[in-house]
């Protein structure tokens, strides 16, 4: 609890504060990632599992896939995790190895890619119970045997998912979830990816962003590289598009997955690439410039940091990284390493998002102090005190005019 004099001290504080000018509105998640970071502890990697695979629910809770164990966090920005459902045996023999988790952006579905050689699980978002976790089985959640690497949902029901047999070109499917799972419905939609399986998203339009996750043909310059990631029209992907030759180019980075969108339209890209001696950040792609180079002719020049942003928590350019967007609380996860990190794309002193910084902040750092709420956390030390009031009081914007 807050001492009497503290209570004073933010009273006064915010009398002052509140004298001061509005500051211009205009939050852009682009230019404040990286700005305040957290660490966030991960589920420990189960036995038989390669990692911990990662996304969020649409109110911003993280949930977790390793083992078995599908986990959610207790609470938005809590940082601790619960299990929320359990694979069973009869639904899936051994561990995940895992593959992917992805929650549909209306938040009714979960779709987990369990591994190489292992099925896509398909359940109810409604199943996850983090007090008392729900065993999934063939009677509520679907098995399909699709090959898998990568995934992205377009809606509630319809799941692209990036596949490919090492040695040969990797494609894009279209899985319809609610198609028999003895006879899925999953057509090729992108084909002839000249390498490995990227990442793949959807941006606001519903054009469909994939890329190339290993050039296997270096030697064939007419081919993609590693890192390229090309846009594919709803028009274009629907009636089934070549990579190589169709689609546009937007930029080559890293190993261009996995891929994402924040809310502000900003591209996520993770992964890493030896050969350009890119790895160990995240990149993000300002949304302003993905729509330049849709209109063209701007390209994006990856070396450009108004371009492209190298978010690289770790600090030591070491490993592949993974990214998310936890859209709810404007945050970007980044996965891949022991920890995983959150960076808030607020403006500082900005607890609430609403891009003001006003009593309504101080109102929201008091609710959680003495807590680990990331959220209220303005100062990314990993507890909510004072100097979490001292940054809403020194970032001070008052109501908008
Ligand atoms: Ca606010
Ligand atoms: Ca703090």
């Amino acid at each position: 609890m807050m001492s009497c004099e503290l209570t004073a001290r933010v009273v006064r504080a915010a009398a002052l504060a509140a004298l001061v000018s509005p500051a211009a509105i205009g939050a852009d998640l682009f230019d404040h990632y990286g700005g305040v970071v957290h660490v966030v502890t991960p589920p420990p990697t189960a036995p038989g599992s390669f990692g911990v695979a990662a996304d969020a629910l649409p109110d911003g809770r993280l949930v977790a896939l390793t083992g078995s164990t599908v986990f959610v966090e207790t609470g938005v920005g809590a940082g601790v995790f619960a299990p929320a459902a359990i694979l069973g045996a009869s639904l899936l023999a051994g561990p995940t190895d895992p593959g992917f988790i992805r929650v549909s952006p209306g938040g009714t579905r979960v779709a987990i890619g369990a591994g190489f050689g292992l099925p896509i699980i398909v359940f109810d978002a409604a199943a996850l119970d983090p007090l008392a976790p729900t065993t999934l089985t063939p009677a509520n959640a679907a098995r399909f045997e699709v090959g898998h690497f990568d995934a992205a949902w377009l809606d509630e029901t319809r799941l692209a998912i990036a596949a490919g047999a090492f040695g040969s070109p990797s494609i894009v499917t279209m899985l319809d979830v609610t198609s028999d799972p003895s006879a899925p419905v999953n057509p090729v939609i992108v084909s002839n990816i000249a390498g490995a399986s990227g990442g793949v998203a959807f941006d606001s339009d519903g054009a469909l962003y994939t890329g190339n996750g290993f050039d296997l043909t270096p030697a064939t310059p007419r081919t993609s590289r590693t890192g390229a990631i090309k846009r594919f029209t709803p028009g274009e992907w629907s009636a089934g598009a070549d990579f190589e030759t169709g689609g546009r180019p937007v930029l080559e980075l890293l190993s261009a997955g996995p891929l994402a969108f924040d809310a502000d339209g900003d591209l996520l890209v993770g992964g890493g690439d030896f050969a350009q001696g890119q790895t160990g950040f995240v990149g993000v792609v300002r949304a302003g410039v993905l729509a330049g180079v849709i209109a063209g002719p701007l390209t994006v020049n990856p070396n450009n940091p108004a371009h492209v942003r190298r978010l690289d928590p770790i600090g030591d350019g070491s490993g592949f990284l993974g990214a998310r967007a936890i859209r709810a609380t404007d945050e970007l996860l980044i996965t891949g390493g022991p920890v995983w990190f959150t960076t808030s794309g607020r403006r500082p002193g900005d607890a609430t998002g609403d891009g003001l910084v006003t009593g309504a902040d101080l109102t929201a750092v008091l609710n959680a102090f003495s807590t680990t709420n990331r959220l209220a956390d303005l100062t990314g030390d990993g507890v909510v005190n004072g100097a979490d009031l001292t940054v809403v009081l020194n970032s001070w914007t008052g109501a908008a005019p």
